[in-house]
């Protein structure tokens, strides 16, 4: 086989840290209860995770605002710890990705504390700080993405500083060289200890237009929508020099790659394709993967999902390499947004597409949202705009039946679901019709099948309630066809799978060799292929 960077044929699992595992009774996950966790993820088929940002923080934004780069936050252990973790998982195979939030620090942060002391102050260029606009309000109109002006007001020095989200996130000023070079430096100090990668946090945000002008009015701005839409973020997002910054940071992750320990950066960027794809790199190498959204963005709808699907593989550029994401930490779960029978189908989908598959923890139990009870709310993004939290995709995974799921001995930190008793770990490992089972056999299938994974991507059919394609590598040839209605539907299959068995389906085990026409139960996934 050609050799290809370990993370093209892998699978990324997203841990969000403190609803993993507790190790210690306090009520939030932690390092430790990774580690006891990593032979699970290996049992799963898992071999990459990403871990949510778990460096010292007030957790005004739950680890999203970071007080210090480089140690970790003593409720989910200590640096010793991580460095036992990373052994771990090396030990076993798994890699292991880091959160860099570089967009924006903590404002307890030793760098900000520092620079709002004074206009003279030696750190005051490392935050984005402005004058008032001549009435003495907000030096423009940005928004901030929780909502309300993006800049606070600092009376002690009579500026405003900027913050794209909350105001104890202040924006780090990235055209500053030193700040510069301290945040690659930090990259370093994390890529030394032995991490393989980072996903980057909000890099489309990371450089704002130098002229601060207004955002233009959002024509097309839905009351409810979040009130960061009623402006376009054109100027404060996704300006050329921020693909400058992506390519140090490349560089910087090139310059630790072995021929064993490749190196991977992986942008959160929210925007349309065709310019998600610029930060592949140009003239120097961007990110190697750009988060493709495509899945999130789209409805359960075949025609859709194919134009989506097509419209990303004919936008990538030579060389840059697909993935997909089917859930996070910011997003409903798949199960809430279009239904637990189709969400086996959809975890067919994320995980025989072209390229590599993030998925999101608890959605190989098809774990729904939780609704918090009123009071219990901590998202900040929900107390500054009801129903748009998030704590409801990130409750604790459930492990077992006994009163706290096996999380914690504690008070968990958010609720568990109500169904832990029902959902969790334990039971579905055991049932062979679970949403477990079925994540784990897809998993094993594309780990055994190389079409799946690296092989090439041909659009058979995307109408109606049937998306069907083809996967190619060599001589292997793997049809997936998916029926994404509720009734059944008929398929002739192209010639040359005439005569392939089914791998895998989402409902049952079937054995039978197809002829020419395939039948799908309602909400039924198969991948048909010729091997064993
Ligand atoms: O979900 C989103 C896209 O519609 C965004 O609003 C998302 O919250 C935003 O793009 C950035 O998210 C990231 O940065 C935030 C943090 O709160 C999120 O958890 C993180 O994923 C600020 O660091």
């Amino acid at each position: 086989a050609e050799a290809r960077p370990w993370w093209e044929a892998a699978t990324i699992y997203q841990i969000y840290p403190r609803s993993f595992q507790d190790s210690d009774g306090d009520g939030i996950g932690d390092l430790r209860g990774i580690t006891d966790r990593l032979d699970y993820l290996v049992e799963l088929g898992i071999d990459a995770v990403w871990i949510s940002p778990i460096f010292p923080s007030p957790m005004a934004d739950f680890g999203y605002d970071v007080a210090d780069y480089c140690d970790i936050d003593p409720r989910f252990g200590t640096l010793v710890d991580f460095d036992a973790l990373l052994a771990a998982a090396h030990a076993r195979g798994l890699r292991v990705l880091l959160d860099f939030v570089p967009n924006h620090s903590s404002d307890r942060h030793p760098w900000f504390v520092e620079s709002r002391q004074s206009r003279t102050s030696s750190k005051r260029d490392w935050y984005i700080w402005r004058d008032p606009a001549p009435d003495g309000g907000p030096p423009n109109n940005w928004i901030s993405d929780f909502g309300g002006p993006a800049w606070e007001w600092d009376a002690a020095t009579g500026q405003y500083y900027s913050h794209a989200f909350l105001k104890e996130q202040p924006d780090l000023n990235w055209r500053n060289p030193e700040l510069r070079a301290a945040m690659l430096d930090v990259l370093r100090f994390w890529f030394a200890r032995g991490v393989d990668g980072f996903r980057i946090d909000v890099l489309w945000h990371m450089i704002k237009h130098a002229d601060f002008s207004d955002n233009p009015v959002n024509p097309d701005y839905l009351p409810g929508s979040g009130e960061k839409n009623r402006v376009l973020q054109l100027h404060s997002t996704d300006q050329p020099e921020v693909h400058d910054i992506a390519a140090d940071m490349r560089a910087v992750a090139d310059g630790f790659a072995a021929t064993e320990q490749e190196r991977v950066l992986i942008g959160e960027i929210y925007l349309p394709v065709e310019r998600l794809v610029a930060y592949y790199g140009n003239a120097r190498p961007g990110v190697h993967l750009p988060f493709n959204f495509q899945l999130i963005e789209a409805r359960w709808d075949a025609a859709e999902l194919s134009q989506r699907i097509t419209e990303y593989e004919a936008a990538l550029p030579p060389g840059g390499w697909p993935n997909w994401v089917l859930g996070n930490h910011d997003r409903s779960r798949i199960v809430s947004r279009v239904g637990e029978a189709q969400a086996r189908v959809a975890a067919m989908l994320l995980l025989t597409l072209r390229g590599t598959p993030t998925l999101y923890y608890g959605d190989e139990l098809a774990l729904a949202d939780v609704a918090i009870p009123t009071g219990r709310a901590v998202d900040p993004q929900e107390l500054r705009e009801p129903g748009r939290g998030r704590d409801p995709v990130r409750t604790p995974m459930p492990w077992d039946e006994s009163a706290r799921a096996g999380f914690t001995t504690g008070d968990p930190w958010l609720p568990l679901n109500p169904d832990h008793p029902t959902r969790n770990v334990a039971v579905q490992r055991d049932d062979p019709a679970s949403m477990w089972t079925l994540t784990r056999a897809l998993l094993m299938l594309r780990k055994n099948t190389p079409a799946l994974s690296v092989g090439s991507w041909h659009l058979v059919e995307g109408e109606g309630r049937l998306l069907a394609y083809e996967r190619r590598d060599g001589d292997t040839r793997v049809l997936v066809a998916l029926n994404l209605g509720a009734t059944p539907v008929e398929m002739n299959v192209p010639h040359w799978a005439a005569g392939c068995r089914p791998l895998l389906s989402t409902l049952a085990e079937a054995t039978e060799p197809v002829e020419g026409l395939l039948r799908l139960r309602g909400n039924e996934g198969m991948i048909l292929g010729t091997a064993a």
